[in-house]
């Protein structure tokens, strides 16, 4: 990293740092309503290596980019002014400024091996990298979640991605060895241990390499109904509404919002058995959890795509203990809890009915739970 820097810059960085994708165990679509989620930090992540400025310029480099480096103006930096990929780490250093930070320009190399397009958070792992290096070169008092704030901040005001806070949070906040356990409507937070190895399992990701986006409309959409639904229902947000009152609710909401109130409700209370589960060490009875999560996001929500189905279904089939799809949905990866001796033959199984369906081979990893974003060098 040091050293493709000084190739691209002609000098050397000040440090290096380093921020990971997630993928989430349990809890999905249901930051925006203020509910709870369960990621864990993978370990793939974007390094970057940085070196300030001070003539006002940021100056990016990306290692998966076109070979030319980015040069903005930070004192130009608004909403919609910079469309590619650059616009993550711009808005980052635009959200810092809008916050009150006095902040300038700086030199960034890019570097990531997150998967783009599946789901994992590439994007929430750039804008995390590019806060956290910010924080240290200007020591910005700033704790984890205050970064992940700012970071989300980017992807909403700045990128125009409508996106809840569990993505910036997972990256910013996990810590090695444990799941992160998430009350986003005030970002309280427990680390909560995540070593299946311990117990003969491993957690695999089914990649579909159908692209997902959630900057296309279909996310804003079902958040739109969310809230519409909360709206109606005299609630500051759908966390508020309890799964025993949800019979009751039902008469008062248009029909097609109730599958999305019924999802977010019950995926909510799922997240609470998962946590219970995982204090106990009961990763037997983890796996149907994820299971029933993954039929509400396809059957209430209609956020998964007949691949992340057709995953799930044959992982299961094959020997996993549970799957589902993770992340926004609309393609990307599904996640599966597996007894290690089974991984091979779950792996080959989902491969065999991708092939058999007609679609193109998924992309397969195991993953433990990683560090959130630090400083490397
Ligand atoms: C995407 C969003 F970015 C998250 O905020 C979250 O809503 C997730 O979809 C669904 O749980 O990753």
């Amino acid at each position: 990293m040091r050293d493709e820097f000084e190739r691209i810059f002609g000098a050397a960085p000040a440090g290096v740092w380093a921020a990971p994708g997630r993928v989430n165990l349990i809890g999905e679509h249901t930051d925006y309503n203020d509910g709870f989620v369960l990621p864990i930090a993978l370990p793939h992540a974007v390094r970057l290596s940085a070196a300030p400025r001070t003539d006002g310029r940021l100056r990016l480099y990306s290692a998966q980019g076109d070979g030319r480096v980015t040069d903005l103006a930070v004192a130009e930096l608004a909403p919609g002014a910079v469309t590619s990929w650059a616009s993550y780490p711009a808005g980052v250093v635009w959200a810092l400024r809008e916050a009150g930070h006095q902040v300038g320009g700086a030199d960034l190399y890019l570097d990531s091996d997150v998967p783009t397009g599946a789901g994992l958070s590439s994007s929430a792992a750039l804008e995390c990298a590019v806060a956290v290096a910010y924080r240290d070169l200007h020591d910005l008092p700033l704790t984890g979640a205050e970064l992940a704030r700012l970071a989300q901040r980017a992807e909403n005001a700045f990128v125009g991605v409508p996106c809840g806070v569990m993505d910036q949070m997972a990256s910013a906040c996990c810590t090695e060895g444990a799941a992160l356990f998430l009350d986003t409507r005030d970002l309280s937070l427990r680390q909560v241990p995540f070593r299946p190895a311990e117990q003969g399992l491993e957690l695999l990701v089914i990649d579909t390499r159908v692209k997902h986006d959630i900057g296309d409309g279909s996310y804003a959409a079902v958040r739109a109904g969310c809230e519409r639904a909360a709206e109606l229902l005299g609630l500051p947000a759908l966390r508020d509404l309890p799964a025993a009152e949800l019979a009751a609710a039902q008469p008062r909401l248009p029909a097609e919002l109730v599958p999305l109130v019924r999802h977010v409700v019950t995926e909510n209370d799922r997240v609470l058995t998962a946590v219970e589960l995982l204090d106990k060490g009961d990763f037997a009875a983890l796996g149907p959890i994820l299971t029933a999560g993954h039929a509400s996001l396809r059957d209430d929500f209609r956020v998964s795509c007949a691949e992340t189905d057709l995953a799930v279904a044959s992982a299961v089939e094959a020997g996993a203990l549970g799957a589902r799809m993770t992340g926004g949905g609309f393609g990307g990866s599904v996640i599966a809890l597996v007894p290690r001796e089974s991984t091979e033959q779950v792996g080959k199984a989902v491969t065999a009915a991708f092939r058999t369906a007609g679609y193109a081979d998924p992309v397969l990893f195991t993953v433990t739970a990683a560090e959130g974003a630090r400083r490397l060098a």
